[in-house]
């Protein structure tokens, strides 16, 4: 059946679709064939103005010509060069143009090809600091409910997302969760940084009374939790968090696939809520989503520890084949350059009241329950159809699409994260749709 000279595929049965629901999906494909700016083209000649920067990567929006440019250029120059044991320029260039960029102190930088790579790679820097430091017996790893981070072995097992770690088995031993700081009893129609919750910190001492802290190695969280339907910080929250790990010797570490690469406004959220941690771990936004990449930055004072023994042996016995692959650096490289010279960053800073206002106007329409924001991100929720959970949000991600707009949902939430080059008007263009769609879906 299939036509493979036709660009349109017409047997999508061999494709097992990631986080799909392939059967819905292959009755009613959905498929983009097109990008530039703020927009996709659909394989039917539709335009969809995207609400959601791709998954949450697409920040200086789509086709950017020095990105494309970059890609081509270092194609045809230097494909591949080994990771381990040699290197090329790019790698280098690139790992200090980031630390310019990342909070004082962040100075080293280890690549990897993905969010769950860039996770797991932090996890086991922190298993392994302690180790090199003489500090063996900790081994423990703190996450959060609700939280994600990414998919692979470590990742679930630290993450907060019961689907994504039930299927699985034990997973991780040691690892233990702090309760999650939804509340939306007390919080709901907060714009920024929730009011209460902030204490739900100190949940972490308790945990570390329970364990004892020399069993620990790492705490990690997503400043504000994406996946899971953006769960904003409360006030003082990441702070308090910060103290206790100090406190007790404990590496902290920010999951910042989705915040870093400017936006909540600053290159990461360590910089917007203030507050340092030991580890930060980043892929998406790092190269614009367009070719795969993460990078883990870690502090001197964890780099250096590694830095001992014979100038021969191996530090971190740990690498991927495409770690700081020449194309994807070119790519974020042209990327970093690309933010820098259209100041998207600050953009998104300026944008970000004009969003708080126009998403809040949303308040009035049928079954929401719940507006929230930080930065160029949103959030929208949707009481359940009783009985049907994810029912009522997957059908207006469905209406939206067909009416021109990419949305993105988990559970019943609607999540935004346009590519930082939106402007007002297509701020306002966003938001009526999505109202018309929630008056049509009621
Ligand atoms: N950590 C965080 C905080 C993430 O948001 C990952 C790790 C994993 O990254 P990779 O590159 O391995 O997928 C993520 C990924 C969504 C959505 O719609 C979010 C992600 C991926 C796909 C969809 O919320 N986050």
């Amino acid at each position: 059946m299939s036509n493979r000279l036709n660009a349109t595929p017409n047997d999508l049965r061999a494709f097992w679709m990631p986080f799909t629901a392939n059967r819905q999906f292959k009755k009613e494909p959905r498929l983009f064939v097109k990008a530039k700016d703020m927009h996709y083209t659909t394989y039917d000649g539709r335009t969809v103005l995207d609400g959601t920067a791709g998954l949450w990567c697409v920040n200086a929006g789509h086709c950017r010509p020095l990105i494309t440019e970059a890609i081509a250029e270092q194609a045809g120059e230097l494909d591949y060069a080994p990771a381990f044991q040699l290197g090329h320029p790019k790698a280098f260039e690139l790992a200090n143009r980031l630390v310019d960029i990342a909070p004082e102190g962040m100075n080293h930088v280890l690549y990897t090809n993905s969010g769950s790579e860039s996770v797991d790679t932090a996890l086991k820097v922190a298993l392994a600091y302690h180790r090199v430091k003489g500090d063996g017996s900790r081994t423990r790893l703190i996450g959060r409910e609700r939280g994600y981070h990414g998919v692979n072995f470590g990742g679930i097992s630290v993450g907060g997302i019961v689907s994504n770690r039930k299927m699985f088995g034990t997973l991780l031993t040691g690892v233990d969760h702090m309760p999650h700081t939804h509340m939306p009893d007390k919080n709901a129609f907060t714009k920024g940084e929730p009011e209460h919750g902030g204490d739900l910190a100190t949940e972490l001492e308790r945990i570390v009374t329970l364990h004892d802290a020399s069993t620990i190695a790492a705490v990690i969280v997503e400043p504000v939790a994406g996946s899971t339907g953006v769960l904003i910080p409360p006030k003082g929250y990441l702070k308090k968090l910060r103290d206790i790990c100090t406190k007790h010797g404990i590496l902290l570490i920010f999951d910042e696939v989705i915040t870093g690469y400017g936006r909540l406004g600053t290159p990461f959220a360590a910089q917007y809520f203030d507050v340092m941690p030991d580890i930060i771990v980043t892929a998406k936004g790092l190269t614009n989503g367009v070719i795969p990449m993460g990078a883990v930055f870690v502090t001197s004072a964890i780099h250096d520890a590694f830095m001992s023994g014979p100038e021969h042996m191996i530090e971190f016995f740990h690498g991927y084949t495409y770690s700081g692959n020449p194309i994807a650096s070119a790519a974020a490289i042209a990327t970093l350059d690309t933010y820098r010279d259209e100041g998207l960053f600050a953009r998104a800073a300026t944008l970000a009241p004009y969003w708080e206002k126009a998403l809040h106007s949303l308040a009035d329409c049928p079954h929401v329950i719940d507006i929230r924001n930080i930065g160029l991100i949103g959030a929208i929720e949707l009481s359940p159809i009783s009985g049907e959970p994810t029912k009522r949000a997957f059908s207006a991600f469905l209406k939206a699409y067909e009416s021109g707009f990419l949305i993105r949902t988990t559970g019943d939430i609607i999540a935004l994260s346009p590519p930082l080059i939106i402007t007002e008007a297509q701020i306002d263009e966003l938001v009526d749709g999505i109202r018309k769609v929630l008056v049509a879906n009621a």
